[in-house]
C-alpha cells in the first residue's frame, strides 16, 4: 500500500486562488462551475441536491488545500500522532460545520443569495452520517473537532458502515425502525483511497514450524480474506489550517478471491464470497450499552483494528523509522473495549510479520495503548465466547493465552494466595463456557485507563475495575468529557452566539472559559431581555417543527422541559412519565389550580431488541394522547415524542430547552454529554448526582441546579439493605394512584396488559430505584415551577449557568488527554 497523500512534487497546480479562495465572488464561481462540471446540470434543471453537491464540492476544495498541507507537514516533520480507535463516529452533517470552521459561513450565504439560493434550505437537505449509537460515538466526533482545532496531529480510525443507526418512526405510539441508507445520494465529504488497502484474515487455523535458525514460528492459514479499503474524510479545525483525517474502512472482496472461483466456473460462490466480504462493514449494531455476542460484530472489530494498525505501521516505516520505535510515533486510544483486540493484533503484527521477540513486542504494545471506559453497566462489559473467538481469530486466541499465562504468573506472586482476585483479573473467564474478557485485555495492554467524569472514574476504581486499580493504581486517571462549542453553540445557536459575542467578543469559541465574562451581564436588564428573547425565538422555531412533524400545537410561552437521549431503563425516562401523570392528576382534581404551562419533550431511540425500552416509548406516547386531548387540561401540559433523535434534530432541540432532565439512577450514567450541551445553551438542569452532573453543579453553583434523588453511595446502601419498591408504592398515595392508573388501562384504551411488563418490573424489581427517588423528584419539580414563575430571576440563573460552563468544552478534555496521557504537542500548519 502507498500512502497516497499529496502529489509529492512540491508544486500543486490545483492550489491557485480560483479553486480555493474564500471571497464571495470566488465562491459563487465555484458553485456555478461545480453545478456544471461536477453535477452536469444547469440552473433550469438543477435539483436541490444538485445545488447542495455544488456547494459541498466548493467547500471540499478548500478543505483539501488545508488537508494536504497538514499531511505534508506531519510527514516532513515526523510528529508524534494520536490514533483514535473507535467503532463509532456520530459526526452529524458536515456542510454547515465546515463553513463555520473555515470562517466562510457569511460569504457562502451571500454567494448563494446572489445565485438565488437559500443556504439554510440547502443545509437542511444534508443526510447526516449516523455512524454511531449515542454518547460514545458523538464524543468521538467532538474529540475529532477539538484535536483539529488544537492543531494536534491525529487520525481517527473506524468503520465506514454502509448503513448507520436506523431511522426511527413512531406508528401507533410504537417505535418502528427503517434502514439508514445515508450513502444513497453519494457522499461529497469522503475520498476513496482505492490504493490504500489491507488484507484481513479470518478463521482457519495456525501452522507452527521452525525456521532455519530453529525459532518457533506461526503461520495463520485463514479461511477467509477480506480487503479493507480506506475512505478519508478531512476534519478541519476551527479557524486554523489543521485538517486531520478520519479514516474509515470499507470491506470488500479481494480481487483474487472471486476471480479464482469465477475461472473455475463457480459463479455462485464467487458472488457469494463477495457478499460475505462486503457484509463486514455493512451495518452498525444498534445496541447502546448492551452487548450482542455476534460473530459479525467481532469480525467488524477485528477488521477495522487490523486495517488501522497495519496502516500506522506502514506510515511509520515509510518515514524511515524502525519498528522498535512504533510507540514513540503513535499513541493509540481505545474508545471503550470495542477496539481492544488491537492489543493482541499489535503483538501478532510485531512478532509474526515484523519478527520481534515476545518481550520486545510486549514492551512496545504496552506502551502504545490507552483505554477509556464509558460505562459501569455490567451488561455492557464485553466478553466473547472463547470458542466463537477462536473460530474467528485462532492466532489471537493463542496470543491471548500466552499473554494471560505470563500475566497470571506475575499476579500469582504479587497476589500470593488470593485466588479469587487472580481469577477475576484473568483474561479468560471460566464457567459452563469459557469466555474472553475484553476489559481485562484492555487494562493489561494499556499504560493508562480513564473514566469519563470524576465520579465515574472513582466508581471504576471501587467497582468494575477494582482489582485492576489495586494491582496497577498508576494507570488510573480521570478525563471528564466535553463537547465542541462549534457545533453545539455556534452552529446550533447562532442567535445566542451573536448575543454572547456582542458583549464579550468571540474568544470564548476557542477558549470556553471566557464565558465567565458574561457573569456581570446577568444583572443587566437589557441583556436579560435579549437572552430570553433568543430563547423564545428558538422555542418558536422548535414549536413550528413539532407542528410540521407531528401536527401538534405547543405554546412557546410554556416551559420547555426536555429529556432527550437513548431510551434506557437506567436513564429513567419512565420516572419523567410518573411525574407527568402526577401533575395531570393534580390538575384533574383541581382544574382551576395555578399551574405553569409545560411542554414535555422526549426524544431518543431504543435498541431494536430492547423490549422494555420500546415499551417506555409506547408509554410516553400513550400518556401524551390522553393528556394532550383532555379538555380539563386545556393545553396547559403537553407531551411530545419527537421522532428520530439524531445530531440534526438535537441541534434544533437543545437551544429551545428551558429545563434539562438528567435523571439517571446515581452511579449509572458514566458522564453524559447532552447534559453539557443543554446547559451551555442556557437550560437549567434537574438532575441526580450522577456522571458529569456532579461537576456541572459544582461549576454553575448549587443555587442554579435542581438537585434530587439518592446519591450513588445511598443507592448502593439501599440496595445492599434489600430495597422493597412495594413499600414505596403502598405508602405513597400519589405514586400508587399513578401506577394503578397505568395498570387500569387508563392510557391504553382500557387495555390493562400493555404496560404490565413495565409496571411489574417497577413494583417487584425496580433495579433503577424509580420509586425511591419519586417523591424527591416531584418535590424538586415543584421548585422548578416556582422558579420559572419569576422570569427575571430565571433569566439570571440561565445566564449564570451558561457563563460557568467553560469547563465542558471538548478542547479542555483533549488538552488534558494530550498533556497527561498522549504526550503529544500542537503543530501549527502553514499554507503555502
Ligand atoms: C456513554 C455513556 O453512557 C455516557 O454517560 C457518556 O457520556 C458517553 O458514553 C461518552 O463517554 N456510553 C456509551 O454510549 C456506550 O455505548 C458502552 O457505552 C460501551
Amino acid at each position: 500500500a502507498t500512502n497516497g497523500n499529496g502529489n509529492g512534487n512540491g508544486h500543486s497546480p490545483y492550489l491557485e486562488d480560483s479553486r480555493t479562495g474564500l471571497g464571495v465572488d470566488t465562491l459563487k464561481r465555484a458553485i456555478r462551475n461545480n453545478l456544471f462540471y461536477v453535477q452536469g446540470k444547469f440552473p433550469e434543471i438543477a435539483t436541490r441536491n444538485d445545488y447542495y453537491m455544488a456547494i459541498a464540492y466548493a467547500v471540499r476544495d478548500r478543505l483539501l488545500q488545508r488537508w494536504v498541507a497538514s499531511v505534508k507537514q506531519y510527514i516532513q516533520e515526523k510528529h508524534r500522532v494520536v490514533a483514535y480507535l473507535s467503532a463509532e463516529y456520530l459526526l452529524g452533517p458536515h456542510l454547515a460545520n465546515n463553513l463555520i470552521n473555515l470562517g466562510i459561513y457569511k460569504e457562502t450565504e451571500q454567494a448563494c443569495k446572489e445565485l438565488g439560493l437559500d443556504l439554510d434550505w440547502l443545509i437542511e437537505k444534508e443526510v447526516e452520517p449516523g455512524l454511531g449509537n449515542g454518547g460514545l460515538g458523538r464524543l468521538a466526533a467532538c474529540y475529532m473537532d477539538s484535536l483539529a482545532t488544537l492543531e494536534v496531529p491525529a487520525i481517527g480510525y473506524g468503520i465506514r458502515y454502509q448503513f448507520g443507526i436506523f431511522e426511527q418512526d413512531i406508528r401507533d405510539g410504537w417505535q418502528v425502525e427503517d434502514t439508514d441508507n445515508w450513502l444513497r445520494r453519494g457522499n461529497p465529504w469522503e475520498i476513496a483511497r482505492r490504493e490504500l488497502s489491507y488484507d484481513i484474515k479470518f478463521g482457519g487455523y495456525v501452522q507452527t514450524y521452525l525456521d532455519r535458525a530453529g525459532k518457533l514460528c506461526f503461520n495463520w492459514i485463514p479461511e477467509l480474506v477480506v480487503k479493507g479499503v480506506a475512505y478519508d474524510t478531512p476534519i478541519l479545525g476551527y479557524k486554523v489550517n489543521t485538517a486531520n483525517t478520519l479514516r474509515l474502512w470499507k470491506s470488500e472482496a479481494p480481487h483474487s478471491f472471486d476471480f479464482q472461483s469465477f475461472n473455475a466456473g463457480d459463479y455462485n460462490s464467487a458472488v457469494n464470497s463477495k457478499i460475505i466480504c462486503e457484509n463486514i462493514s455493512k451495518v452498525l449494531y444498534p445496541n447502546d450499552e448492551q452487548i450482542e455476542g455476534k460473530r459479525l460484530r467481532l469480525q467488524q472489530q477485528y477488521f477495522f483494528v487490523s486495517c488501522s494498525l497495519q496502516d500506522m505501521i506502514g506510515i511509520h516505516l515509510r518515514q524511515g523509522e524502525k519498528i522498535h520505535d512504533f510507540h514513540k510515533k503513535f499513541v493509540v486510544q481505545l474508545n471503550d473495549t470495542h477496539p481492544a483486540i488491537g492489543v493482541a493484533e499489535l503483538m501478532r503484527l510485531l512478532m509474526d510479520v515484523h519478527q520481534l521477540e515476545w518481550e520486545e513486542a510486549w514492551d512496545i504494545t504496552s506502551k502504545t495503548f490507552a483505554y477509556t471506559n464509558h460505562t459501569l453497566l455490567p451488561e455492557a462489559l464485553e466478553t466473547w465466547d472463547l470458542q466463537l473467538f477462536g473460530s474467528v481469530l485462532p492466532r489471537h486466541l493463542q496470543l491471548i493465552y500466552e499473554i494471560n499465562r505470563r500475566f497470571v504468573d506475575y499476579a500469582t506472586i504479587k497476589l500470593y494466595g488470593n485466588h479469587q482476585k487472580i481469577s477475576s483479573l484473568s483474561l479468560i473467564g471460566e464457567g459452563p463456557r469459557k469466555y474472553i474478557k475484553m476489559a481485562n485485555l484492555a487494562c493489561l495492554g494499556s499504560f493508562a485507563i480513564n473514566g469519563v467524569a470524576a465520579l465515574h472514574s472513582e466508581l471504576l476504581k471501587k467497582t468494575v475495575l477494582k482489582d485492576w486499580y489495586e494491582l496497577m493504581p498508576h494507570k488510573f486517571q480521570n478525563k471528564t468529557n466535553g463537547v465542541t462549542p462549534r457545533r453545539w453553540m455556534v452552529l446550533a445557536n447562532p442567535e445566542l452566539t451573536n448575543l454572547i459575542s456582542s458583549r464579550i467578543g468571540e474568544g470564548w469559541i476557542k477558549n470556553l472559559h471566557e464565558l465567565k465574562g458574561l457573569e456581570p451581564f446577568a444583572d443587566d436588564p437589557e441583556f436579560r431581555k435579549e437572552w430570553m428573547q433568543v430563547k423564545f425565538n428558538k422555542k418558536k422555531a422548535l414549536a413550528k417543527r413539532i407542528k410540521k412533524r407531528l401536527g401538534l400545537d405547543v405554546d412557546p410561552n410554556s416551559m420547555f422541559d426536555i429529556l432527550v437521549k437513548r431510551i434506557h431503563e437506567y436513564k429513567r425516562q419512565h420516572l419523567k412519565v410518573l411525574h407527568i401523570i402526577t401533575l395531570y392528576n393534580q390538575i384533574k382534581k383541581n382544574p382551576n389550580m395555578d399551574v405553569v404551562p409545560r411542554t414535555f419533550i422526549f426524544a431518543g431511540k431504543a435498541a431494536p431488541g430492547y423490549r422494555k425500552a420500546k415499551l417506555m416509548i409506547k408509554l410516553i406516547n400513550s400518556v401524551g394522547e390522553i393528556v394532550n386531548n383532555d379538555p380539563d387540561i386545556n393545553g396547559r401540559i403537553k407531551v411530545v415524542f419527537y421522532p428520530n433523535y439524531n445530531v440534526t434534530n438535537a441541534q434544533k432541540i437543545y437551544p429551545a430547552a428551558d429545563v434539562s432532565e438528567q435523571i439517571s439512577t446515581a452511579g449509572k450514567e458514566a458522564s453524559g454529554t447532552g447534559n453539557m450541551k443543554l446547559s451551555l445553551n442556557g437550560a437549567l438542569t434537574v438532575g441526580t448526582l450522577d456522571g458529569a452532573n456532579v461537576e456541572i453543579r459544582e461549576c454553575v453553583g448549587e443555587e442554579n441546579f435542581f438537585l434530587f434523588g439518592l446519591t450513588a453511595d445511598e443507592v448502593a446502601k439501599v440496595k445492599s439493605e434489600g430495597y422493597k419498591p412495594w413499600d414505596y408504592y403502598s405508602e405513597n398515595p400519589n405514586l400508587k394512584e399513578v401506577i394503578d392508573q397505568i395498570n387500569s388501562g387508563y392510557f391504553s384504551h382500557l387495555d390493562s396488559k400493555v404496560f404490565k411488563e413495565l409496571t411489574d418490573s417497577l413494583l417487584y424489581d425496580d433495579q433503577y430505584l424509580l420509586f425511591a427517588d419519586y417523591q424527591s423528584y416531584i418535590d424538586t419539580q415543584a421548585k422548578v415551577e416556582e422558579a420559572f414563575k419569576d422570569q427575571d430571576k430565571w433569566a439570571r440563573m440561565s445566564i449564570l449557568n451558561t457563563a460557568r460552563m467553560g469547563k465542558f468544552s471538548s478542547d479542555r478534555s483533549i488538552r488534558e488527554y494530550c498533556d497527561e496521557i498522549w504526550k503529544v504537542e500542537s503543530v501549527p500548519v502553514t499554507l503555502d
